[in-house]
């Protein structure tokens, strides 16, 4: 599963449709999910906007859904990841997430994501903004769309010098630039996107991979879990909530919550 993030606007959506037509010319289906940090959730409407991949409405074989956060119980990491097992079991060949980048999102979509593809422009706002959050670790894929405007060389020049600054990784994220408006340099991404999964399989990285997040999503659910069951012992249990009060014991309260059966 590939995921895009990047800053609103760099082009994601537009590389995303692209990705798809490419996708479709070879025949294999594609499920899209677009999620949105700041939206609500929105159960599945498309939102409009922030998606340019309608001229597939039709097609049988693409799926797109977009999602937004809140109000989802767990924030979005859980919904995708459920969203996208439930994809995957649906059968299509390829899922790819698109995920604005604003704030830890990103991070959501590295952990989300066997392929994370960052998507910066040539506005240097953007790369700064990116490279800041901590964006150098979790790309596997970077690619620098809108090459048609001014400032592709520099953004290239200071990627390359952050990554070479940054501590070495086995896998060195390729470069590549993309006028996604245009189709330009979306067959490379997706070349890019195929090498990092096979360098994911042959490294045995890819077996790791499943097993983290099994682990890493098992501990997210308890802890969701454990919230809810916490709010609602104390809303149905006035002596504990008024206990709670008296001794101001939150630690005490949640492990007492926690060792009562069911
Ligand atoms: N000049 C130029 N404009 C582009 C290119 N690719 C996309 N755009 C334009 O950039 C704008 C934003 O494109 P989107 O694909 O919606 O960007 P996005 O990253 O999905 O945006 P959000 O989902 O809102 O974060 C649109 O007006 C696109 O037409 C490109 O290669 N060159
Ligand atoms: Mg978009």
């Amino acid at each position: 599963m590939a995921g895009f993030t990047g800053a609103p606007g760099t082009g994601k959506s537009t590389l995303v449709d692209a990705v798809i037509a490419l996708l479709r010319k070879q025949g294999s289906s594609v499920a899209v999910l677009a999620t949105d940090p700041n939206s609500p959730f929105t159960g599945g409407a498309i939102m409009g906007d922030r998606i340019r991949m309608q001229r597939h409405a039709l097609d049988g074989k693409v799926y797109i859904r977009s999602m937004g956060a809140r109000g989802h119980l767990g924030g979005l990491s859980l919904a995708t990841r459920e969203a996208i097992r439930l994809l995957g079991g649906f059968g299509f060949d390829q899922v790819i997430l698109e995920t604005v980048g604003v704030g830890q999102s990103e991070l959501e979509v590295a952990a989300v994501a066997d392929t994370t593809v960052v998507v910066l422009t040539p506005n240097l706002g953007d790369s700064v903004q990116m490279i800041k959050a901590g964006i150098l670790e979790i790309a596997d894929v970077f690619v620098v769309n809108k090459a048609d405007i001014d400032g592709y060389a520099r953004v290239v020049a200071e990627l390359r010098t952050m990554m070479n600054m940054a501590p070495k990784r086995e896998w060195r994220p390729p470069i590549i630039p993309t006028i996604a408006s245009r189709g330009e340099g979306v067959d490379k991404v997706w070349d890019a996107v195929l090498g990092h999964r096979k360098h994911l399989a042959t490294s045995g990285k890819a077996q790791e991979l499943v097993e983290r997040r099994l682990r890493d999503e098992t501990a997210e659910v308890a802890a969701e879990l454990a919230r809810e069951r916490a709010r609602r012992a104390l809303e149905d249990d006035p002596a504990l909530a008024e206990r709670l009060l008296n001794d101001g014991t939150p630690y005490r309260t949640a492990e007492e919550i926690l060792d009562r059966k069911g």
